[in-house]
């Protein structure tokens, strides 16, 4: 049906009003986009069969990615380009009067997780299928992803998001593999058949209903599957409960995603979804396991699971109750098979994000798996005992269960072979400082995997123009092999493709300008360099410093009538977590400033600023293309990786950053002439926090660009907020400002005009650009993946 375009213009027509009961005049764009979803699905569907029975018959090593967030956003789009038959289908549509583009808005971005952890996931899911490699998901079917954002009178409110609305043409709903879980009840040790064997009473029960959605590799037959499981009532609900309470309960556990990413409240009904994803995974994967091997001896020879963060940690201990207690394994046996089947990846050092849950909580709610834990406990307090000998307090640092808590990194580096950080940077911090001692107990298990994005989705589907110029140039062999975009740097100094590049950025521009236009009712100015900064809004990711660095220029203007920037539109898209106050005060001040800047004559001509609301996986598709400057701003030491930066590298920005994350390594590729460095370093920063030494008041006092701007936060400078932003100022100066926006201040500000200045000189500008894109082909996902399917997982393609 995609083969030829006028077949499918009949069927995409006679679907249309078979499936939405009105004529194909009278049809909506949700009606269209519904259609060809389903044309979609259905076309890959033998394909998926397939590819799902010919890896189980083959033998094949299989890995299942186990992730509590799964950042998809819309699908549409990525699998026509993934099946190749986007251009087809936008002219049949063309010529039925229907614009592709329109049914893309008409799709919901399923927006299953908060930042950079739950989009890696998704570019993985990409990723493994692309490459044929046998790799699945098994996450949450949340009925409300992320909240949505609106900003009122600058201020963020958030609703639930709806993504279901209008039901979910990607998944099959598969009832007859649902499968039981059990909470609370207790545990009792009883005999059975001669042998004895624990048995857990009294259990409230759950039902996990798998939902699959296909994930279609590019240009592959290869169609893996993530399977989401959505919570329910079970056939038996407990007698002494009310049933509308059990049925409230139940449905809970898959009812929203938590929406604080790096804040540990501890809440059961968190720890639920854990255990809930994990047992439900577990079952269906041994399920499918057994139907080809007689036992679970050899599992781990045939099966990885890879736990994304400690979120998944309990397949560790749920692994060994099922080989224990069902399979009736040897503890010893059953640890070396769960051992060499899971593997670990750490997303963050901050320790607020650290996972740890009271036993208070955690043992009445899963009574044998914290037995399991604490026999895992102590059997490796033993092993320490042995290796260090009388040292408590090594030993009670790193125990699984320590001061009432159960902590989820060290079950995962315990029991895991293999144990990951997400950039060079971070994996050297996490073995010489967060993780030491286990890196010196299990030097073997660390090592780096840096992170990736899909160049499909970042680049072909978001930027065609640039895949087009890129295409004309050297070809399309960098599609399959995307660190052959390196050809590209021979033509850093060609005229006539760095042309092309320039059309395309102001192109993309163009189209974003219209976009904040319709949204926002501004008017930017579309020669002026868009500056972006978009992610989650953290203290450490330090929007503060744009947002000072905004002030000061707009200062500079009203004192010096001669001081004329280049025109710069500064960007914003960033959701703060409902509780986090501080995030929240930045929000609005950033709105405080643009009211400010954006009005005043002075500068309303050379500085804009623009806050795009309810930022978003397909927000960031249409803001990164137009991007000439990617703020990478975070505290040295703090941002484990960061993936935005490798998608607007990949786009031909030029990132202003810090030696953090990913950042280091982007400039080892580009050459520090072709990105914007400042700042202190991660072992400077290190050093401050371990011994002390740095006094923000210091910086206050002495440079008065600093002076000036943080007394505008509290002077009645924002007359309509005037007591918003006392927290701001009392962070930078009450509380010594922990993470160094005032130290970094002067050297920011330097980078800022070391960056116009270059934008100024077209032909530097546009040969930078192109060495970006020319290097960044690195940081696919591609590379990443094939990196954790050799070195870890084991695993080939098909
Ligand atoms: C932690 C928590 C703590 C409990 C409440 C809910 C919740 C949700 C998510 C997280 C994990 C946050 C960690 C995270 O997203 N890290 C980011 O991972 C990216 C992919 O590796 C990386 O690029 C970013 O630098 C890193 O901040």
């Amino acid at each position: 049906m995609f083969h030829d375009k006028e077949q499918f213009k009949k069927s995409f027509s006679r679907r249309l009003e078979q499936t939405s009961g009105v004529s194909f005049a009278n049809s909506t764009l949700q009606h269209q986009y519904q259609t060809l979803g389903m044309m979609v699905r259905e076309y890959v569907s033998s394909n998926w069969i397939v590819s799902n029975e010919d890896t189980r018959k083959g033998d094949h090593k299989e890995v299942y990615y186990l992730s509590i967030e799964f950042l998809l956003g819309r699908l549409l789009v990525s699998s026509l380009v993934n099946l190749g038959v986007k251009d087809l289908v936008e002219d049949g549509l063309k010529e039925l009067g229907i614009e592709l583009g329109n049914l893309e808005e008409a799709e919901a971005d399923a927006g299953l997780g908060n930042g950079g952890l739950g989009r890696l996931a998704a570019c993985f899911l990409d990723s493994m299928a692309s490459l044929t490699l046998p790799g699945h998901g098994h996450g949450i079917r949340y009925k409300h992803g992320l909240f949505e954002q609106k900003i009122i009178d600058g201020y963020q409110v958030e609703l639930p998001e709806q993504w279901l609305r209008n039901g979910n043409v990607w998944e099959v709903r598969k009832p007859d593999l649902a499968i039981e879980i059990p909470f609370w009840g207790d545990v009792q040790w009883i005999e059975k058949n001669g042998k004895l064997t624990y048995v857990h009473e009294h259990a409230e029960t759950v039902l996990a209903v798998p939902y699959d959605m296909p994930v279609i590799g590019y240009d592959t037959d290869r169609v893996n599957t993530l399977r989401l499981w959505g919570a329910e009532p079970a056939k038996n609900f407990p007698s002494h409960k009310d049933f509308m309470q059990y049925k409230r309960d139940t449905e809970q556990i898959s009812e929203f995603l938590y929406p604080n990413d790096m804040s540990n409240d501890g809440k059961i009904l968190r720890l639920k979804q854990q255990y809930f994803l994990v047992r439900a995974s577990l079952q269906s994967i041994i399920r499918e396991y057994k139907q080809h091997h007689s036992d679970l001896f050899s599992f781990h020879e045939h099966i990885a699971i890879h736990i994304n963060d400690t979120h998944p940690a309990l397949a560790i201990p749920e692994l060994m109750r099922i080989l224990i207690d069902e399979e009736k394994m040897k503890w010893e046996q059953a640890w070396t098979i769960v051992t060499n089947t899971i593997s670990y990846t750490n997303h963050t050092i901050l320790s607020e994000a650290l996972e740890k849950w009271s036993i208070d909580l955690f043992k009445p709610l899963l009574p044998r798996i914290f037995m399991i834990i604490e026999e895992i406990n102590k059997r490796f307090c033993k092993e320490l005992w042995q290796e260090y000998p009388g040292d408590w307090d090594r030993i009670a640092h790193m125990a699984i269960i320590a001061h009432g808590f159960v902590k989820m990194a060290h079950l995962s580096i315990v029991g895991s072979h293999s144990v990951n950080g997400v950039a060079k940077l971070h994996t050297e911090i996490l073995k010489m400082r967060e993780m030491k001692n286990f890196h010196e107990y299990y030097p073997e298990k660390f090592n780096n995997k840096t992170n990736g994005i899909t160049h499909r989705r970042w680049l072909l589907q978001s930027n065609p123009e640039l895949t087009a110029s890129i295409n004309n140039t050297i070809g399309t062999a960098w599609i399959a092999e995307p660190e052959r975009l390196r050809e590209l740097a021979a033509f850093s100094d060609d005229s006539s493709f760095k042309l092309e590049i320039e059309n395309m950025k102001q192109l993309k521009k163009k189209e974003l300008a219209k976009l904040i236009f319709e949204r926002d009712g501004l008017v930017v100015d579309e020669h002026s360099i868009f500056d972006v900064q978009i992610k989650r809004l953290h203290a450490y990711k330090r929007q503060l410093m744009n947002v000072l660095h905004i002030m000061h220029l707009y200062n500079r203007m009203k004192e010096d009538s001669s001081f004329k920037p280049h025109p710069r539109t500064f960007i914003f898209g960033a959701k703060a977590a409902p509780g986090y106050e501080y995030a929240k005060k930045v929000i609005k001040l950033v709105h405080s400033v643009a009211n400010i800047v954006n009005n005043d004559p002075v500068s309303k001509d050379y500085l804009k600023v623009v806050f795009l609301e309810n930022y978003r996986v397909s927000l960031a598709e249409k803001i990164i293309p137009a991007t000439n400057v990617s703020e990478q701003i975070s505290t040295a030491s703090k941002e484990a990786s960061g993936t935005g930066n490798m998608k607007f590298m990949m786009n031909g920005a030029i990132t202003i950053g810090t030696m953090d994350g990913a950042n280091v390594e982007m400039r080892d590729l580009v050459g520090h002439e072709n990105i914007s460095i400042f700042g202190l370093e991660a072992e400077e920063v290190m050093h401050y926090e371990r011994y002390g030494g740095y006094h923000s008041h210091d910086y206050y006092h002495n440079d008065r660009r600093i002076k000036q701007v943080v007394d505008q936060l509290t002077s009645g400078f924002f007359r309509d907020s005037y007591y918003d932003f006392e927290a701001i100022s009392d962070s930078l100066l009450m509380e010594n400002d922990q993470y160094f926006v005032l130290k970094d201040f002067s050297s920011y500000v330097d980078a800022q005009e070391q960056v116009a200045a270059a934008y100024k000189d077209r032909e530097r500008w546009l040969k930078m650009s192109i060495l970006n894109i020319a290097h960044s082909g690195f940081f696919s996902s591609d590379r990443t993946v094939n990196e954790y399917a050799k070195e870890i997982w084991n695993v080939k393609a098909k």
